[in-house]
């Protein structure tokens, strides 16, 4: 029988679901599968067999890292010259990619079976939107997370989520900084935000986030796969939902075990 590495106390805990689960969704159902679509769409080294991979992707400079960082629950010093094992590299200019190879982290929770991919900024000069999907795998992915700079997408999100849309990849949109967004409802006096307010911000950013991939003919993407999060402080607004979203994508509900509702 063919068993991941790390995954061995899962199947002895929960076999034979999660072995028949593992059999029936480690490849992704949208991977190329024609030689002609396998030659188009590689499989790249960094997404090697073995594990299922959530892409972050997005233009450059979105938060993608500190999202990654976020997850994992650590905190990258981006003052320092240093070598940081284990983190995702953030940095005040186009960072991955360039200063850093393409690199994927344990989803905490699913280890050794879900990997979250650190991904170049799309649409940049070095990583150029026409050969991004080929040369960032992601039709390997198991999904993909737009990381939208200040909850405004642009035209490189528009033209990543109608790839995914058209591949049929499973398409998630972050809006992140979102405390930047909402820091104009924050009473430095009590230390909250305003919830009403700031309930507000959330129906505007996901309305226009709507507005905006049904413009671009993304009609797929529903309403609940957009979340609104701050890397500097995951506890807030929905980084938690968005952590336990990212979690089910691969767990689904057949390990309820693994996550919290
Ligand atoms: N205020 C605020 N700044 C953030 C947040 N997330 C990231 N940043 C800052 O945004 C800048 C870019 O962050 P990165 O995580 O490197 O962005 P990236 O999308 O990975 O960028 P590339 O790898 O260059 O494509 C850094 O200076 C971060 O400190 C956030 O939630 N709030
Ligand atoms: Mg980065």
């Amino acid at each position: 029988m063919f068993l991941l590495p790390g995954l061995t106390s899962l199947v002895v805990d929960y076999a034979p679901t999660v072995v028949s689960w593992i059999k029936e969704n480690l490849l992704p159902q949208h991977a190329p599968v024609t030689v002609a679509e396998i030659e188009k769409f590689p499989r790249q080294s960094h997404t090697p067999e073995g594990s299922a991979f959530i892409g972050l992707t997005g233009q450059s400079g979105g938060g993608k890292s500190s999202l990654i960082n976020a997850l994992l629950g650590v905190e990258y010093d981006e003052a320092s010259d240093e070598k940081q094992p284990g983190m995702a590299v953030v940095g005040p200019t186009e960072t991955t990619g360039i200063h850093t190879e393409i690199d994927s982290f344990n989803m905490p929770g699913a280890e050794g079976l879900l990997k979250l991919m650190d991904l170049p900024g799309a649409g940049t000069a070095a990583f150029p939107i026409e050969t991004y999907v080929k040369d960032m795998s992601l039709r390997w992915m198991h999904a993909i997370v737009i990381v939208l700079k200040d909850g405004r997408p642009t035209e490189v999100d528009a033209i990543l989520a109608k790839y995914a849309a058209k591949l049929g990849i499973p398409t998630y949109l972050v809006a992140n900084k979102f405390a930047t967004t909402v820091r104009t409802t924050y009473d430095k006096k009590k230390g909250t935000y305003d919830e009403a307010k700031v309930n507000n911000f959330k129906m505007k950013v996901k309305d226009a986030v709507m507005q905006f991939l049904e413009k671009n003919g993304c009609t797929r993407v529903p309403r609940d796969h957009v979340f609104l999060v701050d890397s500097e402080d995951m506890t807030l607004f929905e980084g938690p939902a968005f952590s336990r979203r990212m979690l089910r994508l691969v767990t689904g509900s057949k390990l309820p075990q693994l996550f919290n509702e």
